[in-house]
């Protein structure tokens, strides 16, 4: 089936004809000076067309806290209306061509006839992320008490069912991962035998791991606190190591940027589970206090920088191949511009790492000339690279300035006049 995309390509090309002129010399002067480095501009722009990031279900409507949401005119309700979305931050992008699905939230009753309507928009879908952090109407046994680290075995069933459900549905998607994070925890000491929670988790892990079909990934995301403030069972990097380790070969560990104590130093975490051989994937998002889900290199694209080079570090080991995925929650933005916006930061900064001068960064390593090192990096960091990004997105048929285009093209206030209003129950969706 062709492709039928939201936006028009004419429009598109208009927005972008006045613009094209000085992003291809921008280009010519950035080519020249990355030359002088011995950097071939082209070649780095290929390499850039071939890099994606997957687009989260649960972002393309406004999100809100356990406080409030403030919804938008227009923004999608359903899977049907989130697809059309996301076609258009890919259409506008052209770095988002996969969608990552939250089940049951994004439940349907045709999983085959929802691949055939993303591919007329473009789209395939990527990792399928199950839910047992809430209970469904409907649903027979709570999950108050946890889910695959429950302590009644029939709440650890219906919550392994779960997940061999969405890896079912993933096969229909044509997917071939599933990302499990799990709510479970403590909020008063001595409410759960630490040991045993863990020991619960990984033995019902293990099902859904036997149950894999071929090919196909399991990633374990960890997270330090929320929804319980004491304790949780997979909290952090090493239990989510010593998870995959024994769950079995196909498990690894997703990275959800988000999901760190402020401090953690997280591109030493992705340099270990690389190391490891078990780094799975990345939700990205950035971060000031805790799971903000904000704008991924809205505060610290520095340090997204720095994550990034270590995965340029880490390319070429055995077996890696990492998923990136956005995980974001857009409370006061419309969640399509936050989506194009992001993109580009988490495009800009894998950029800037391949830029960077490995060779002499590996010499000023073993010489430990520390501040030779450091200049490495940040010569890489402070490069502008929007001219290539700009001129790879033109390339693709992608828009110039996406967000501007975004909003020359007043899809917003169309969907606002054809869709149904959201509902304004807080919530994180
Ligand atoms: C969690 C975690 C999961 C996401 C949910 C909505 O904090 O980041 O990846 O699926 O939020
Ligand atoms: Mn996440
Ligand atoms: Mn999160």
């Amino acid at each position: 089936m062709a492709a039928q995309m939201p936006l028009c390509e004419d429009a598109i090309a208009g927005w972008n004809a006045p613009l094209l002129g000085d992003v291809r010399a921008d280009y010519d002067m950035l080519g020249n000076r990355l030359a002088r480095r011995g950097i071939a501009i082209d070649a780095l722009a290929a390499r850039l067309a071939g890099f994606s990031v997957a687009l989260p279900s649960w972002g393309l409507g406004r999100g809100g806290t356990r406080f409030a949401k403030f919804p938008l005119p227009g923004e999608p309700t359903g899977i049907h209306e989130k697809l059309e979305d996301c076609a258009v931050v890919q259409q506008l992008g052209r770095t988002t061509p996969r969608v990552s699905l939250h089940l049951p939230w994004d439940k349907v009753d045709d999983w085959r006839g929802l691949r055939q309507e993303a591919g007329a928009l473009g789209l395939s879908f990527d990792a399928v992320n199950s839910n047992s952090f809430q209970d469904q109407p409907g649903q027979p046994l709570s999950y108050a008490a946890g889910s695959l680290a429950a302590t009644d075995p029939a709440v650890r069933s219906q919550a392994i069912r779960h997940n061999l459900d969405c890896i079912e549905a993933g096969v229909a998607l044509g997917s071939g991962a599933i990302t499990i994070w799990i709510g479970d925890g403590g909020n008063l000491p001595g409410q759960q035998n630490l040991a045993r929670a863990l020991d619960r988790y990984i033995e019902a892990a293990r099902v859904i791991h036997e149950a894999l079909p071929d090919g196909w990934r399991m990633f374990l995301e960890h997270k330090l606190y929320e929804p319980a403030f004491y304790t949780t069972v997979v909290a952090d990097w090493g239990t989510s190591l010593m998870a995959a380790q024994e769950i079995g070969p196909r498990a690894s560990c997703l990275v959800d940027l988000g999901h760190h104590a402020p401090t953690v130093n997280i591109e030493q975490i992705v340099a270990r589970l690389a190391r490891a051989g078990r780094l799975g994937g990345f939700h990205f998002n950035d971060s000031k206090y805790g799971d903000d889900d904000l704008d991924a290199g809205a505060i610290n694209p520095h340090q997204l920088f720095l994550v990034m080079n270590e995965l340029v570090e880490a390319h070429g080991l055995p077996g890696f191949d990492p998923a990136y995925m956005i995980d974001q929650s857009h409370n006061v933005t419309d969640p399509i511009e936050s989506l194009l916006s992001s993109a580009e930061a988490i495009q800009t900064a894998w950029l800037k790492a391949w830029l960077v001068d490995r060779e002499a960064l590996h010499a000023a390593q073993e010489t430990n000339d520390a501040m030779l090192a450091f200049r490495t990096l940040r010569d890489a960091y402070a490069t502008d690279v929007r001219p290539i990004i700009a001129g790879v997105r033109a390339d693709a048929g992608g828009a110039v300035d996406p967000i501007r285009a975004y909003r020359a093209s007043g899809w917003r206030a169309e969907k606002a006049r054809e869709r149904k209003a959201a509902a304004s129950a807080p919530g994180i969706v």
